[in-house]
């Protein structure tokens, strides 16, 4: 199962407490003071780790403690410091407080390690109080207790492409043909549940990662359907393919506008990030009623088709919209990359746009990389 959000409890250690202790040894009378220090309790790390990609590891438990510092002993000897803990967690999570809700890390970069909570100081022994007014101190410090938080991990999927569209249009159908993805298909509104992650292979050295999210609807952005419960997991994904049904009921014009304007109630940068759209389910329809509802959906856009998008394959002369690669970043990204019609159930330009999305994402990934 695919978990992206556990409630815990983290704590560090506490720290030992300082010893008292004074010397003893045959022919000594009163030795002097030897209580060591207590060692300082375990601290937590986090550590992002790409192997692995869910936080399911972290279900069931509700505490996670690193290990209380060792008292200090006589002789002056240093108690043990509590070992730390290390939470492996998937690139994308958040470390959020569950009283205040605030967004106390996020972890994305791959290898990256954070300390999240300090191990408690050990207390220092009674040796540490010796001085001219008192040689035999009886006192000693306790160790300091550690922090505690109650947090919830949120892993937020970070993908290259996310499928957005209204619920029924072939989004899990579409990542079950392009990648090896195998989410449930069936024909009713809300199949998919929780999102999806699948690698889209491209020629045999490149690939990107392709999220199907669950389908979003008229008012989600004010929490209607599934609300945004789903629109948070498509904030991290760095491009979005709309997916618009040509046999639905909806208008096509209509499903568009109300995702954009979905994702732009959702946040103004959601709503500004590179889009493409595809047009599903045209083996249901015959070529000639595609071309004119293709035209049709262009000319409402007001966009001209083209047919740059037969460099990445043979559209068999079906109408479609792309903009030219080499004047992309100064395209406003109001306007889609590109528009196909598609048939996953038939294969019909599904390896055009695979190869057309690939192109995409290795622009979106040039511009992060000059973005720094
Ligand atoms: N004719 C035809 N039917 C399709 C095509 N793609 C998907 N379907 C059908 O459309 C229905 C919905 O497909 P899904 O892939 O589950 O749609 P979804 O967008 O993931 O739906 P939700 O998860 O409910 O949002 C299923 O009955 C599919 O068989 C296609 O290319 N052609
Ligand atoms: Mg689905």
């Amino acid at each position: 199962m695919f978990v992206d959000s556990v409630e815990l409890t983290i704590s560090s250690g506490k720290g030992g407490a300082g010893c008292i202790s004074f010397w003893t040894e045959q022919f000594v009378a009163k030795g002097g003071p030897d209580g060591g220090e207590g060692g300082r309790g375990g601290s937590i790390f986090c550590k992002v780790d790409n192997n692995t990609d869910t936080l399911s590891a972290l279900r069931g438990r509700r505490v996670i403690k690193a290990e209380n510092g060792r008292p200090g002993e006589g002789r002056k000897c240093y108690g043990r410091k509590g070992k730390d803990t290390t939470i492996i967690v998937p690139p994308g999570t958040q470390v959020v407080d569950m009283e205040t809700q605030e967004v106390l890390m996020d972890l994305v970069t791959e290898g990256d390690i954070r300390k999240f909570l300090d191990g408690g100081k050990g207390g220092l022994g009674n040796t540490h109080f010796k001085n001219s007014t008192n040689q035999r101190p009886t006192y000693a410090q306790p160790g300091l207790p550690g922090e505690s938080r109650i947090v919830r991990l949120e892993m937020k999927l970070i993908a290259d492409v996310g499928l957005v569209g209204f619920p029924n249009v072939g989004k899990s159908t579409l990542i079950s043909t392009l990648s090896n993805a195998r989410p449930k298909v069936a024909n009713y509104e809300f199949t998919t549940l929780i999102p999806n992650i699948g690698i889209v292979g491209v020629g045999d050295f490149d690939s990107f990662a392709m999220a199907d999210i669950p389908g979003i609807i008229e008012g989600a952005s004010d929490g209607r359907g599934l609300g945004l419960e789903f629109l948070k997991h498509i904030e991290r994904t760095k491009t979005l393919l709309l997916l618009i049904d040509a046999t639905n009921y909806r208008e096509m014009k209509y499903q568009y506008e109300i995702l954009k304007d979905e994702l732009k109630n959702y946040s103004d940068e959601l709503s500004r990030r590179p889009h493409a759209v595809a047009i599903t389910k045209i083996d249901a329809l015959s070529s000639d009623e595609v071309n004119e509802k293709t035209q049709q959906f262009l000319a409402d856009l007001s966009l001209k088709p083209n047919n740059t998008l037969n460099k990445f394959g043979d559209l068999k002369g079906a109408t479609s919209y792309g903009q030219v690669k080499e004047e992309w970043e100064d395209v406003s990204v109001d306007e889609p990359a590109f528009v196909m019609p598609i048939s996953s159930v038939a294969q019909m330009h599904t390896e055009v746009l695979r190869y057309a999305l690939a192109d995409l994402v290795s622009q979106q990934r040039k511009m992060d990389k000059a973005d720094g």
